[in-house]
Protein backbone atom coordinates (compact mmCIF):
# COMPACT_ATOMS: atom_id res chain seq x y z
CA UNK A 1 0.00 0.00 0.00
CA UNK A 2 1.16 3.85 -0.87
CA UNK A 3 1.67 5.80 1.97
CA UNK A 4 2.31 9.53 0.89
CA UNK A 5 2.81 10.37 4.70
CA UNK A 6 5.53 7.63 5.85
CA UNK A 7 7.26 8.56 1.87
CA UNK A 8 7.72 12.10 3.36
CA UNK A 9 8.23 11.46 6.78
CA UNK A 10 11.11 9.36 4.81
CA UNK A 11 13.17 12.94 3.68
CA UNK A 12 11.90 14.66 6.78
CA UNK A 13 9.55 16.95 4.30
CA UNK A 14 6.67 18.36 6.87
CA UNK A 15 3.90 20.47 6.24
CA UNK A 16 6.15 23.32 5.01
CA UNK A 17 9.32 22.07 3.79
CA UNK A 18 12.54 24.30 3.62
CA UNK A 19 13.38 25.92 -0.10
CA UNK A 20 17.25 25.15 -0.19
CA UNK A 21 20.21 23.98 1.63
CA UNK A 22 23.63 26.00 2.20
CA UNK A 23 26.80 24.45 3.45
CA UNK A 24 27.45 25.20 6.88
CA UNK A 25 24.25 26.63 7.86
CA UNK A 26 22.15 23.61 6.61
CA UNK A 27 18.52 23.50 5.40
CA UNK A 28 17.21 27.40 4.71
CA UNK A 29 14.52 28.59 7.56
CA UNK A 30 11.08 28.48 6.45
CA UNK A 31 10.20 31.30 8.30
CA UNK A 32 9.62 34.42 6.91
CA UNK A 33 9.44 33.21 3.35
CA UNK A 34 6.56 33.21 0.90
CA UNK A 35 5.36 29.77 0.45
CA UNK A 36 4.37 28.03 -2.69
CA UNK A 37 2.31 24.83 -3.04
CA UNK A 38 3.58 20.90 -3.97
CA UNK A 39 0.56 19.65 -5.52
CA UNK A 40 0.42 15.98 -6.85
CA UNK A 41 -1.15 15.92 -10.51
CA UNK A 42 -2.60 12.68 -9.74
CA UNK A 43 -5.29 14.06 -7.62
CA UNK A 44 -4.77 17.60 -7.85
CA UNK A 45 -4.13 17.63 -4.31
CA UNK A 46 -1.55 20.07 -1.86
CA UNK A 47 1.13 17.49 -0.77
CA UNK A 48 3.08 20.18 1.32
CA UNK A 49 4.10 23.02 0.83
CA UNK A 50 7.64 24.85 -0.12
CA UNK A 51 9.23 27.95 1.72
CA UNK A 52 10.94 30.05 -1.22
CA UNK A 53 14.58 30.67 -1.09
CA UNK A 54 14.80 34.40 -1.23
CA UNK A 55 17.32 36.67 -2.59
CA UNK A 56 19.43 36.93 0.35
CA UNK A 57 19.46 32.91 1.01
CA UNK A 58 20.76 32.96 -2.83
CA UNK A 59 23.61 35.21 -1.79
CA UNK A 60 24.81 32.72 1.24
CA UNK A 61 24.41 29.84 -1.16
CA UNK A 62 26.91 31.00 -4.39
CA UNK A 63 29.44 32.86 -1.53
CA UNK A 64 29.93 29.38 0.18
CA UNK A 65 29.78 26.87 -3.54
CA UNK A 66 32.64 29.54 -4.55
CA UNK A 67 34.35 28.98 -1.00
CA UNK A 68 33.94 25.45 -1.48
CA UNK A 69 35.07 24.96 -4.85
CA UNK A 70 38.04 26.03 -3.91
CA UNK A 71 39.10 23.35 -1.54
CA UNK A 72 36.96 20.58 -3.90
CA UNK A 73 39.22 21.36 -6.80
CA UNK A 74 42.00 20.10 -5.15
CA UNK A 75 40.73 16.83 -3.98
CA UNK A 76 41.85 13.85 -6.65
CA UNK A 77 39.14 13.17 -8.91
CA UNK A 78 38.68 9.80 -7.92
CA UNK A 79 38.16 10.67 -4.24
CA UNK A 80 35.36 13.52 -5.56
CA UNK A 81 34.10 10.12 -7.38
CA UNK A 82 33.72 8.46 -4.32
CA UNK A 83 31.61 11.00 -2.92
CA UNK A 84 29.66 10.48 -6.44
CA UNK A 85 29.43 6.61 -5.72
CA UNK A 86 28.03 6.90 -2.23
CA UNK A 87 24.88 9.05 -3.59
CA UNK A 88 24.39 6.57 -5.78
CA UNK A 89 24.65 3.79 -3.29
CA UNK A 90 22.02 5.98 -1.16
CA UNK A 91 19.67 6.92 -4.00
CA UNK A 92 20.14 2.41 -4.48
CA UNK A 93 18.98 2.12 -0.74
CA UNK A 94 16.27 4.25 -1.10
CA UNK A 95 14.83 3.84 -4.58
CA UNK A 96 11.58 2.78 -3.19
CA UNK A 97 11.16 6.09 -1.29
CA UNK A 98 12.60 7.79 -3.88
CA UNK A 99 10.13 6.86 -6.57
CA UNK A 100 7.07 7.43 -3.55
CA UNK A 101 8.46 11.12 -3.75
CA UNK A 102 8.42 11.23 -7.54
CA UNK A 103 5.27 9.92 -8.03
CA UNK A 104 3.50 12.41 -5.56
CA UNK A 105 5.74 15.31 -7.45
CA UNK A 106 4.95 14.14 -10.97
CA UNK A 107 1.91 11.88 -11.16
CA UNK A 108 4.27 9.78 -13.03
CA UNK A 109 3.53 5.55 -12.34
CA UNK A 110 5.91 3.70 -9.96
CA UNK A 111 7.60 1.73 -13.03
CA UNK A 112 8.19 4.79 -14.85
CA UNK A 113 9.53 6.73 -11.55
CA UNK A 114 11.96 3.89 -10.59
CA UNK A 115 12.98 3.85 -14.23
CA UNK A 116 14.36 7.39 -13.47
CA UNK A 117 15.99 6.76 -10.67
CA UNK A 118 17.88 3.31 -12.14
CA UNK A 119 19.18 6.33 -14.79
CA UNK A 120 20.36 8.90 -12.10
CA UNK A 121 21.85 5.72 -10.25
CA UNK A 122 23.62 4.36 -13.13
CA UNK A 123 24.92 8.09 -13.89
CA UNK A 124 26.46 7.55 -10.52
CA UNK A 125 28.36 5.17 -11.50
CA UNK A 126 29.45 6.03 -14.50
CA UNK A 127 30.79 9.33 -13.32
CA UNK A 128 32.48 7.59 -10.53
CA UNK A 129 34.32 5.63 -13.24
CA UNK A 130 34.90 8.61 -15.22
CA UNK A 131 36.31 10.14 -12.37
CA UNK A 132 39.70 8.24 -12.71
CA UNK A 133 39.74 9.07 -16.90
CA UNK A 134 39.53 12.78 -16.86
CA UNK A 135 42.19 12.62 -19.50
CA UNK A 136 44.08 14.62 -22.25
CA UNK A 137 46.56 13.65 -24.84
CA UNK A 138 49.64 14.03 -25.17
CA UNK A 139 51.10 15.83 -28.35
CA UNK A 140 54.28 15.81 -29.93
CA UNK A 141 56.28 19.00 -29.83
CA UNK A 142 58.18 20.51 -32.49
CA UNK A 143 60.56 21.92 -30.27
CA UNK A 144 63.42 20.02 -28.67
CA UNK A 145 63.39 18.46 -25.33
CA UNK A 146 59.81 20.00 -24.80
CA UNK A 147 56.79 18.03 -23.68
CA UNK A 148 53.35 19.03 -24.82
CA UNK A 149 50.03 17.76 -23.50
CA UNK A 150 46.88 18.83 -23.09
CA UNK A 151 45.25 18.21 -19.41
CA UNK A 152 42.02 18.92 -17.99
CA UNK A 153 41.25 21.46 -14.84
CA UNK A 154 38.12 22.62 -12.62
CA UNK A 155 35.92 24.75 -14.24
CA UNK A 156 33.86 26.23 -10.99
CA UNK A 157 30.68 26.57 -9.75
CA UNK A 158 27.69 24.68 -12.17
CA UNK A 159 24.52 25.90 -11.82
CA UNK A 160 21.81 23.07 -12.98
CA UNK A 161 18.17 24.13 -13.57
CA UNK A 162 16.23 20.99 -14.24
CA UNK A 163 13.02 20.52 -15.86
CA UNK A 164 9.54 18.77 -14.44
CA UNK A 165 9.72 15.77 -16.25
CA UNK A 166 12.74 14.18 -14.69
CA UNK A 167 13.33 15.43 -11.50
CA UNK A 168 15.97 13.46 -10.41
CA UNK A 169 17.78 12.47 -13.44
CA UNK A 170 18.69 15.49 -15.11
CA UNK A 171 20.43 16.61 -11.59
CA UNK A 172 22.27 13.55 -11.70
CA UNK A 173 23.29 13.63 -15.54
CA UNK A 174 24.52 17.14 -14.21
CA UNK A 175 25.70 17.28 -11.04
CA UNK A 176 27.37 14.00 -10.71
CA UNK A 177 29.63 15.00 -13.62
CA UNK A 178 29.89 18.64 -12.25
CA UNK A 179 31.16 16.48 -8.94
CA UNK A 180 34.20 14.21 -10.06
CA UNK A 181 35.27 17.15 -12.73
CA UNK A 182 35.72 19.80 -9.47
CA UNK A 183 33.07 22.15 -9.67
CA UNK A 184 30.17 23.00 -6.96
CA UNK A 185 27.03 22.31 -7.45
CA UNK A 186 23.88 24.79 -7.23
CA UNK A 187 20.65 23.05 -8.37
CA UNK A 188 17.38 25.10 -8.87
CA UNK A 189 14.50 22.62 -9.41
CA UNK A 190 11.67 23.72 -11.40
CA UNK A 191 9.16 24.83 -8.55
CA UNK A 192 6.05 22.01 -10.01
CA UNK A 193 8.24 19.15 -8.28
CA UNK A 194 10.45 20.67 -5.48
CA UNK A 195 10.42 17.71 -2.96
CA UNK A 196 12.04 15.21 -5.16
CA UNK A 197 14.84 17.59 -5.16
CA UNK A 198 14.77 18.30 -1.69
CA UNK A 199 15.11 14.22 -0.89
CA UNK A 200 17.73 13.96 -3.68
CA UNK A 201 19.68 16.86 -1.61
CA UNK A 202 19.03 14.90 1.86
CA UNK A 203 20.98 12.02 0.56
CA UNK A 204 23.75 14.86 -0.79
CA UNK A 205 23.80 15.97 2.54
CA UNK A 206 24.15 12.87 3.79
CA UNK A 207 26.82 11.39 1.58
CA UNK A 208 28.57 15.14 1.65
CA UNK A 209 28.93 15.11 6.30
CA UNK A 210 30.18 11.29 5.88
CA UNK A 211 32.93 12.27 3.62
CA UNK A 212 33.86 15.88 5.02
CA UNK A 213 33.03 17.44 1.96
CA UNK A 214 29.60 19.76 2.86
CA UNK A 215 29.14 22.52 0.38
CA UNK A 216 29.66 20.46 -3.25
CA UNK A 217 25.99 20.30 -3.69
CA UNK A 218 23.68 23.15 -2.96
CA UNK A 219 20.02 23.58 -3.22
CA UNK A 220 18.05 26.59 -3.87
CA UNK A 221 14.39 26.72 -5.05
CA UNK A 222 13.15 30.17 -4.94
CA UNK A 223 9.27 30.67 -5.49
CA UNK A 224 9.85 33.31 -7.95
CA UNK A 225 11.59 33.07 -11.75
CA UNK A 226 12.84 36.68 -11.20
CA UNK A 227 15.07 35.39 -8.01
CA UNK A 228 16.08 32.76 -10.23
CA UNK A 229 17.59 35.14 -12.49
CA UNK A 230 19.92 35.67 -9.77
CA UNK A 231 22.23 32.56 -10.51
CA UNK A 232 21.75 32.46 -14.67
CA UNK A 233 23.45 36.02 -14.44
CA UNK A 234 25.86 35.39 -11.87
CA UNK A 235 29.21 36.43 -13.26
CA UNK A 236 30.67 33.73 -10.42
CA UNK A 237 29.00 30.95 -11.84
CA UNK A 238 30.47 29.29 -14.27
CA UNK A 239 28.41 27.24 -16.56
CA UNK A 240 24.69 27.34 -16.47
CA UNK A 241 23.13 24.06 -17.71
CA UNK A 242 19.58 24.45 -18.31
CA UNK A 243 16.73 21.74 -19.12
CA UNK A 244 13.36 23.00 -20.53
CA UNK A 245 11.77 24.87 -22.88
CA UNK A 246 13.40 26.83 -26.03
CA UNK A 247 11.70 29.98 -24.91
CA UNK A 248 13.44 29.84 -22.05
CA UNK A 249 16.60 28.34 -22.99
CA UNK A 250 16.88 31.45 -25.40
CA UNK A 251 16.72 33.84 -22.53
CA UNK A 252 19.50 31.64 -20.33
CA UNK A 253 21.89 32.06 -23.45
CA UNK A 254 21.57 35.78 -24.17
CA UNK A 255 21.79 36.56 -20.11
CA UNK A 256 24.96 34.03 -20.15
CA UNK A 257 26.71 35.04 -23.28
CA UNK A 258 26.37 38.86 -22.22
CA UNK A 259 29.42 38.21 -20.67
CA UNK A 260 32.16 36.43 -22.49
CA UNK A 261 34.08 33.65 -20.66
CA UNK A 262 30.67 32.10 -19.29
CA UNK A 263 29.12 28.56 -20.47
CA UNK A 264 26.17 27.55 -21.00
CA UNK A 265 24.54 24.05 -22.32
CA UNK A 266 21.02 23.36 -23.09
CA UNK A 267 18.66 20.24 -23.91
CA UNK A 268 15.42 21.84 -24.89
CA UNK A 269 12.42 21.34 -26.46
CA UNK A 270 12.69 18.36 -28.87
CA UNK A 271 9.91 17.36 -31.48
CA UNK A 272 11.44 13.72 -32.41
CA UNK A 273 9.70 11.78 -35.08
CA UNK A 274 9.67 8.08 -36.09
CA UNK A 275 9.77 7.16 -39.95
CA UNK A 276 8.04 3.74 -40.55
CA UNK A 277 9.30 2.29 -44.10
CA UNK A 278 7.29 -0.33 -46.20
CA UNK A 279 9.61 -2.86 -44.71
CA UNK A 280 9.51 -2.26 -41.38
CA UNK A 281 8.01 -4.72 -38.86
CA UNK A 282 4.48 -2.90 -38.16
CA UNK A 283 3.66 -4.90 -35.06
CA UNK A 284 6.82 -3.27 -33.33
CA UNK A 285 6.74 0.41 -35.31
CA UNK A 286 2.90 0.40 -33.45
CA UNK A 287 4.58 -0.60 -30.34
CA UNK A 288 7.93 1.87 -30.30
CA UNK A 289 5.32 4.71 -31.68
CA UNK A 290 2.91 4.15 -28.75
CA UNK A 291 5.48 3.69 -25.44
CA UNK A 292 7.61 6.74 -26.82
CA UNK A 293 4.33 8.93 -28.02
CA UNK A 294 2.19 7.97 -24.54
CA UNK A 295 4.65 7.07 -22.45
CA UNK A 296 5.85 9.31 -19.58
CA UNK A 297 2.16 10.87 -20.79
CA UNK A 298 4.17 12.35 -23.93
CA UNK A 299 6.38 14.74 -21.48
CA UNK A 300 9.88 13.75 -22.12
CA UNK A 301 11.95 16.10 -24.64
CA UNK A 302 12.63 12.37 -26.13
CA UNK A 303 8.70 11.84 -26.96
CA UNK A 304 7.83 11.02 -30.82
CA UNK A 305 5.31 13.64 -31.78
CA UNK A 306 5.52 12.81 -35.24
CA UNK A 307 5.32 9.24 -36.96
CA UNK A 308 6.16 9.73 -40.59
CA UNK A 309 4.34 6.89 -42.72
CA UNK A 310 4.95 4.94 -45.99
CA UNK A 311 2.01 5.54 -47.46
CA UNK A 312 1.50 2.15 -48.80
CA UNK A 313 1.15 1.07 -45.19
CA UNK A 314 -0.25 3.51 -43.48
CA UNK A 315 -3.92 1.89 -43.17
CA UNK A 316 -2.62 -1.00 -41.72
CA UNK A 317 -0.68 0.92 -38.96
CA UNK A 318 -3.62 2.90 -37.76
CA UNK A 319 -4.98 -0.22 -37.25
CA UNK A 320 -2.37 -1.36 -35.11
CA UNK A 321 -1.58 1.55 -33.74
CA UNK A 322 -5.40 2.07 -32.39
CA UNK A 323 -5.25 -1.81 -30.86
CA UNK A 324 -2.04 -0.58 -29.25
CA UNK A 325 -3.88 2.59 -27.37
CA UNK A 326 -6.91 0.60 -26.44
CA UNK A 327 -4.31 -1.15 -23.84
CA UNK A 328 -2.68 1.69 -22.32
CA UNK A 329 -4.20 2.24 -19.54
CA UNK A 330 -4.28 5.57 -17.43
CA UNK A 331 -4.60 6.57 -13.81
CA UNK A 332 -3.28 7.24 -10.58
CA UNK A 333 0.04 5.64 -9.68
CA UNK A 334 -1.10 3.79 -6.88
CA UNK A 335 -3.91 1.80 -9.37
CA UNK A 336 -2.71 -1.64 -10.40
CA UNK A 337 -1.82 -2.43 -13.90
CA UNK A 338 -1.11 1.89 -15.01
CA UNK A 339 1.09 2.64 -17.44
CA UNK A 340 1.12 5.98 -17.71
CA UNK A 341 -0.04 8.79 -15.36
CA UNK A 342 -1.43 12.27 -15.52
CA UNK A 343 -0.16 15.95 -17.34
CA UNK A 344 1.65 18.09 -14.93
CA UNK A 345 -1.08 20.52 -14.81
CA UNK A 346 -4.15 22.44 -15.54
CA UNK A 347 -2.11 25.08 -18.07
CA UNK A 348 -0.68 21.18 -19.76
CA UNK A 349 -4.32 20.39 -20.12
CA UNK A 350 -5.03 23.28 -22.12
CA UNK A 351 -1.63 23.07 -24.61
CA UNK A 352 -3.25 19.44 -25.51
CA UNK A 353 -6.92 20.88 -25.93
CA UNK A 354 -4.98 23.69 -27.84
CA UNK A 355 -2.88 21.15 -30.40
CA UNK A 356 -5.30 18.75 -31.01
CA UNK A 357 -7.97 21.90 -31.94
CA UNK A 358 -5.80 23.41 -34.31
CA UNK A 359 -5.15 20.11 -35.98
CA UNK A 360 -8.11 19.35 -36.74
CA UNK A 361 -9.40 22.85 -37.36
CA UNK A 362 -6.33 22.33 -40.39
CA UNK A 363 -7.91 19.01 -41.73
CA UNK A 364 -6.52 16.33 -39.14
CA UNK A 365 -8.18 12.99 -37.61
CA UNK A 366 -8.14 11.76 -34.29
CA UNK A 367 -8.32 8.17 -34.36
CA UNK A 368 -7.97 7.95 -30.71
CA UNK A 369 -8.16 9.38 -27.53
CA UNK A 370 -8.65 13.96 -27.65
CA UNK A 371 -10.53 14.46 -24.52
CA UNK A 372 -9.80 14.82 -20.87
CA UNK A 373 -10.27 11.96 -18.69
CA UNK A 374 -13.60 12.69 -15.95
CA UNK A 375 -11.45 12.16 -13.55
CA UNK A 376 -9.58 14.30 -10.45
CA UNK A 377 -5.81 14.52 -11.30
CA UNK A 378 -5.20 16.10 -14.75
CA UNK A 379 -5.25 13.22 -16.79
CA UNK A 380 -6.06 12.64 -20.86
CA UNK A 381 -6.51 10.48 -23.55
CA UNK A 382 -3.36 9.15 -25.37
CA UNK A 383 -3.52 10.48 -28.91
CA UNK A 384 -3.24 10.38 -32.53
CA UNK A 385 -4.39 11.85 -35.20
CA UNK A 386 -3.80 11.47 -38.93
CA UNK A 387 -3.67 13.39 -42.14
CA UNK A 388 -1.47 15.99 -41.07
CA UNK A 389 0.94 18.10 -42.82
CA UNK A 390 4.12 18.93 -41.86
CA UNK A 391 4.19 22.43 -42.20
CA UNK A 392 1.45 22.91 -40.02
CA UNK A 393 1.96 25.20 -36.93
CA UNK A 394 1.29 22.23 -34.15
CA UNK A 395 3.33 19.97 -36.13
CA UNK A 396 6.22 22.90 -35.99
CA UNK A 397 5.94 23.48 -32.53
CA UNK A 398 6.51 20.65 -29.77
CA UNK A 399 3.31 19.72 -28.07
CA UNK A 400 4.80 18.57 -24.82
CA UNK A 401 1.65 16.38 -24.26
CA UNK A 402 0.77 12.48 -25.41
CA UNK A 403 -0.07 13.20 -29.14
CA UNK A 404 1.43 11.98 -32.20
CA UNK A 405 0.86 13.28 -35.37
CA UNK A 406 0.72 10.84 -38.61
CA UNK A 407 2.41 12.21 -41.51
CA UNK A 408 3.02 10.40 -45.20
CA UNK A 409 5.55 10.21 -47.62
CA UNK A 410 6.40 8.46 -50.89
CA UNK A 411 10.07 8.11 -51.24
CA UNK A 412 12.87 7.77 -48.00
CA UNK A 413 14.17 11.05 -48.87
CA UNK A 414 10.96 12.82 -48.41
CA UNK A 415 10.49 11.10 -44.95
CA UNK A 416 14.13 12.56 -43.98
CA UNK A 417 13.14 16.00 -45.20
CA UNK A 418 9.98 15.86 -43.41
CA UNK A 419 12.06 14.73 -40.12
CA UNK A 420 14.59 17.32 -40.40
CA UNK A 421 12.20 20.25 -41.51
CA UNK A 422 11.19 21.40 -37.82
CA UNK A 423 13.49 23.71 -35.95
CA UNK A 424 14.38 21.18 -33.29
CA UNK A 425 16.62 18.30 -33.56
CA UNK A 426 16.78 15.87 -29.86
CA UNK A 427 15.93 12.34 -31.26
CA UNK A 428 14.95 10.59 -34.57
CA UNK A 429 13.99 7.01 -35.13
CA UNK A 430 13.08 4.99 -38.12
CA UNK A 431 11.50 1.67 -37.96
CA UNK A 432 12.63 -0.30 -41.42
CA UNK A 433 14.62 -3.37 -42.27
CA UNK A 434 15.98 -2.15 -45.44
CA UNK A 435 19.67 -1.45 -44.79
CA UNK A 436 19.75 1.40 -47.18
CA UNK A 437 16.83 3.24 -45.91
CA UNK A 438 18.64 2.97 -42.71
CA UNK A 439 22.02 3.34 -43.64
CA UNK A 440 20.87 6.97 -45.41
CA UNK A 441 19.26 8.19 -42.65
CA UNK A 442 22.16 7.91 -40.38
CA UNK A 443 24.29 9.17 -43.16
CA UNK A 444 25.61 12.75 -44.12
CA UNK A 445 22.50 12.89 -46.08
CA UNK A 446 20.69 11.40 -43.18
CA UNK A 447 18.75 12.65 -40.01
CA UNK A 448 19.91 16.21 -38.01
CA UNK A 449 19.38 15.02 -34.49
CA UNK A 450 21.11 14.73 -31.45
CA UNK A 451 20.08 11.17 -30.81
CA UNK A 452 19.16 8.39 -33.50
CA UNK A 453 17.20 5.24 -32.93
CA UNK A 454 16.66 2.03 -35.57
CA UNK A 455 14.04 -0.27 -35.18
CA UNK A 456 13.18 1.66 -31.28
CA UNK A 457 11.52 4.34 -29.81
CA UNK A 458 13.35 7.77 -29.09
CA UNK A 459 12.61 7.80 -25.66
CA UNK A 460 14.71 5.72 -23.09
CA UNK A 461 18.12 7.13 -23.61
CA UNK A 462 21.22 4.81 -22.34
CA UNK A 463 23.57 6.47 -19.48
CA UNK A 464 26.57 5.53 -21.65
CA UNK A 465 26.32 8.08 -24.70
CA UNK A 466 25.98 11.66 -24.84
CA UNK A 467 22.42 13.32 -24.50
CA UNK A 468 21.65 16.28 -26.32
CA UNK A 469 20.44 17.15 -29.34
CA UNK A 470 21.02 19.98 -32.26
CA UNK A 471 19.09 23.25 -33.68
CA UNK A 472 16.64 24.62 -31.63
CA UNK A 473 17.17 21.93 -29.08
CA UNK A 474 20.52 23.85 -27.90
CA UNK A 475 23.41 21.90 -29.28
CA UNK A 476 24.27 20.73 -25.19
CA UNK A 477 25.63 17.24 -24.46
CA UNK A 478 25.45 15.21 -20.70
CA UNK A 479 25.68 12.58 -19.61
CA UNK A 480 28.22 10.00 -20.98
CA UNK A 481 31.06 9.57 -23.60
CA UNK A 482 32.98 12.87 -23.44
CA UNK A 483 29.86 15.03 -22.06
CA UNK A 484 32.29 15.51 -18.68
CA UNK A 485 34.68 18.07 -21.28
CA UNK A 486 32.23 20.94 -20.86
CA UNK A 487 32.24 20.80 -17.27
CA UNK A 488 35.93 21.48 -17.09
CA UNK A 489 38.38 24.05 -18.79
CA UNK A 490 40.92 22.82 -21.34
CA UNK A 491 44.62 23.81 -20.61
CA UNK A 492 47.53 22.97 -23.14
CA UNK A 493 50.71 22.32 -21.38
CA UNK A 494 54.35 22.49 -22.74
CA UNK A 495 57.53 21.89 -20.43
CA UNK A 496 61.13 22.81 -21.57
CA UNK A 497 63.29 20.51 -20.06
CA UNK A 498 66.45 21.40 -22.74
CA UNK A 499 67.74 23.63 -20.53
CA UNK A 500 68.17 26.46 -23.38
CA UNK A 501 66.10 29.04 -24.40
CA UNK A 502 65.96 30.71 -28.76
CA UNK A 503 68.23 33.89 -27.18
CA UNK A 504 70.57 32.15 -24.91
CA UNK A 505 73.27 32.92 -28.07
CA UNK A 506 71.83 36.87 -28.06
CA UNK A 507 71.61 37.47 -24.65
CA UNK A 508 74.26 37.04 -21.83
CA UNK A 509 73.59 36.75 -18.38
C1 LIG B 1 14.07 15.06 -20.75
O1 LIG B 1 13.06 14.51 -21.12
O2 LIG B 1 14.14 16.29 -20.65
O3 LIG B 1 15.98 9.58 -22.88
C2 LIG B 1 15.33 14.37 -20.32
C3 LIG B 1 14.98 9.93 -22.28
C4 LIG B 1 15.16 10.63 -20.96
C5 LIG B 1 14.90 12.09 -21.18
C6 LIG B 1 15.23 12.92 -20.02
N1 LIG B 1 16.45 10.37 -20.42
O4 LIG B 1 13.87 9.78 -22.75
Amino acid sequence: MFDSQSVLNHFAIGEVASGGYVAGQGWLPTEGREAFDAICPADARVVAKVAGATAEDYDAIIAKAVETQKSWRMVPAPRRGELVHRIGQLMEENIEQLAGVIALDTGKTLPECRFELKEAIDMAYLATGLSRQLSGGTQQSQRDRHRMYEQWLPLGVVGVISAYNFPAAVWAQNAFLSAICGNTVIWKPSPKVPLTAIACQRLAVQAMQEFGADGVFALFIPGDDRIAEKLVADTRVNLISFTGSTGVGHKVASIVSSTLGRRYQLECSGNSAIIVDETADLKQAARAIANSGAGTTGQRCTSARRAIVHKSIEAELIELLKKTYAQIRIGHFTEPGVIAGPLIDKAAIDHYHAAIADAVALGGKVEFGGKRMDRDGYYVEPTFISGCQPDWPCIQRETFAPVVYLLTYETIEEAIAINNGVAQGLAAGIQSTSLYNIELFLSADGNDCGIAKVNMGTTGADVGASFGGEKETGGGRTAGSDAWKMFMRRQSVCINWSGTTPWDKQIVL
